[in-house]
C-alpha cells in the first residue's frame, strides 16, 4: 500500500513536516492535456462539474501528473448562487454569465438558502468518489467562494474589472446587502459542512474580489461573514485566501482559521508579522513567473522557500495557474519545492 501523504494537513495545523507541501490553485484544468481531452468531448464546463465520475477523474489528474501534495475538488464557486436560485451559463472563452441578477430587496427575498448536500449533490458525490479513489494518497481540499465574492457575481451578473454594480449596491442598499450576505453565508455553511461530511480534509475559502473593496467596507461586508464560517467550522482546517486584501491581513490573522493564503503582492515577512505565528501561510509565487526559463523558476522558488521558512508554510502560487502555462514549468515549480534541502537551514 502506498504511504499516506498528510503533509498538507500537518503543515496546516502547525505540526512538524519533513518537507514543505506544495499544490497549485487551479491545478485541475487547462494546463493538463488530459483535462482538455475530457473537456473537448463534453457539451461544456458545467457538464464536467455536474458529472461526479468525470469531476473525480479531473480532480485526480494533477495528483498523477504533477505529484502535488493535495487534490482540490473540481467544481466552481458559482454552484452556490445557482443553488440559491440564480442559474449561470459558462460562456466558452469568456466566463460565467448570470441571465438574472440581484438588484433589489425583493430579489434578495426571493432567493433561498441552499441545502448543500441536496442542491449541489453532484459535487458532494464527486467528493465521496474522489476520497475513495485517492485512498489516502493525498488530502482532498473542498472549497467555496466567500460571501462577498459570490455577492459580487450575483449583482454584477458576470466577471468585471470594477464590479461597480456590486460595490454600488453596498452604498445604495446596505440593509439588503447585509441580508443577502447572510443568506449566502448560510448557504456556504451548509455546503462546506456537506463537503466535510463527504470526506473533504480541508476547506479553502476564496475571496477572489476582496481587493476591490475599501478597507472599511471589507471590514463591514466581508470579514464578519467569513468569521461566521470560520467559527462554525471546527471539523477540519480552514484556509482563507482574500486576494488583494493586504489591508486586512491583521484582521484575517485574528480569524479562527488555520491557514492564510497570500497573493504575490504581499510580502512574506511583512505578512508573517501582521498575521502572527499562529497561522500557516500559503502562497505566493507569481503565476507569471512560470513563463520564465527554468533556471529562473528554480532560483525564485528557492528564494521563496527561504523567506517563508520551514515552519507553518504551504507552497503555492499567489493565484490560479494560467491556462497556457507550459506544463514542464509547472513541474519544475513543484519539483523544486519537493527537492529543497531542509537540512541546510536547520
Ligand atoms: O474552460 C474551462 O474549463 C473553464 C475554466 C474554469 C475552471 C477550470 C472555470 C470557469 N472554473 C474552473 C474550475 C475551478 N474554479 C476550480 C477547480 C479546482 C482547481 O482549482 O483546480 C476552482 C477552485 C474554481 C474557483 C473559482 N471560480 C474562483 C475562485 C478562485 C480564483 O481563481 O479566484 C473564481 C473567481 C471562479 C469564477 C470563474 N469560474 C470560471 C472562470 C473563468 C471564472 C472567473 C470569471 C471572472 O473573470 O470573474
Amino acid at each position: 500500500m502506498q504511504k499516506k501523504n498528510d503533509l498538507l494537513l500537518r503543515a496546516a495545523l502547525g505540526e512538524e513536516v519533513e518537507r514543505t507541501p506544495v499544490w497549485l490553485m487551479r491545478q485541475a484544468g487547462r494546463i493538463l492535456p488530459q483535462y482538455r481531452a475530457i473537456r473537448n468531448k463534453l457539451s461544456g464546463f458545467k457538464e464536467l462539474v455536474q458529472t461526479p465520475e468525470l469531476a473525480c477523474e479531473v480532480t485526480i489528474q494533477p495528483v498523477d501528473e504533477l505529484d502535488v501534495d493535495a487534490a482540490i475538488i473540481f467544481s466552481d464557486i458559482l454552484e452556490i448562487p445557482e443553488a440559491m436560485g440564480l442559474p449561470y451559463k459558462m460562456v466558452e472563452s469568456k466566463g460565467p454569465l448570470f441571465p438574472k441578477t440581484i438588484q433589489s430587496q425583493a430579489d434578495v427575498d426571493a432567493l433561498k438558502i441552499a441545502d448543500g448536500a441536496r442542491d449541489i449533490g453532484y459535487t458532494i458525490e464527486a467528493i465521496r468518489l474522489t476520497k475513495k479513489a485517492l485512498n489516502g494518497r493525498v488530502p482532498l481540499i473542498g472549497f467555496s467562494g466567500c460571501p462577498w465574492t459570490l455577492f459580487a457575481y450575483m449583482i454584477e451578473g458576470s466577471g468585471s474589472k470594477t464590479f461597480s454594480k456590486a460595490r454600488r449596491m453596498l452604498y445604495q442598499q446596505p440593509e439588503a446587502s447585509h441580508q443577502l450576505m447572510q443568506k449566502i453565508t448560510l448557504s456556504i455553511l451548509s455546503y462546506i459542512k456537506a463537503q466535510v461530511a463527504a470526506g473533504a480534509d480541508l476547506i479553502q475559502l476564496f475571496d477572489s474580489w476582496a481587493g476591490i473593496l475599501p478597507p472599511q467596507q471589507y471590514a463591514e461586508f466581508s470579514l464578519p461573514y467569513i468569521a461566521q464560517l470560520c467559527d462554525a467550522m471546527d471539523e477540519v482546517p480552514v484556509t482563507v485566501f482574500a486576494k488583494g486584501a493586504y489591508f486586512a491581513r491583521e484582521a484575517i490573522g485574528q480569524l479562527d482559521c488555520q491557514v492564510v493564503g497570500l497573493d504575490w503582492n504581499m510580502s512574506p515577512s511583512e505578512s508573517r508579522q501582521l498575521i502572527g505565528n499562529q497561522k500557516t501561510l500559503q502562497g505566493n509565487f507569481d503565476p507569471c513567473l512560470l513563463y520564465a526559463d527554468q533556471n529562473t523558476i528554480r532560483k525564485e522558488v528557492r528564494k521563496m522557500l527561504e523567506i517563508f521558512g520551514t515552519n507553518r508554510y504551504i507552497a503555492n502560487l499567489g493565484h490560479g495557474v494560467y491556462p497556457d502555462t507550459p506544463l514542464d514549468n509547472v513541474k519544475c515549480f513543484v519539483d523544486t519545492v519537493k527537492e529543497y534541502n531542509f537540512s541546510k537551514i536547520y
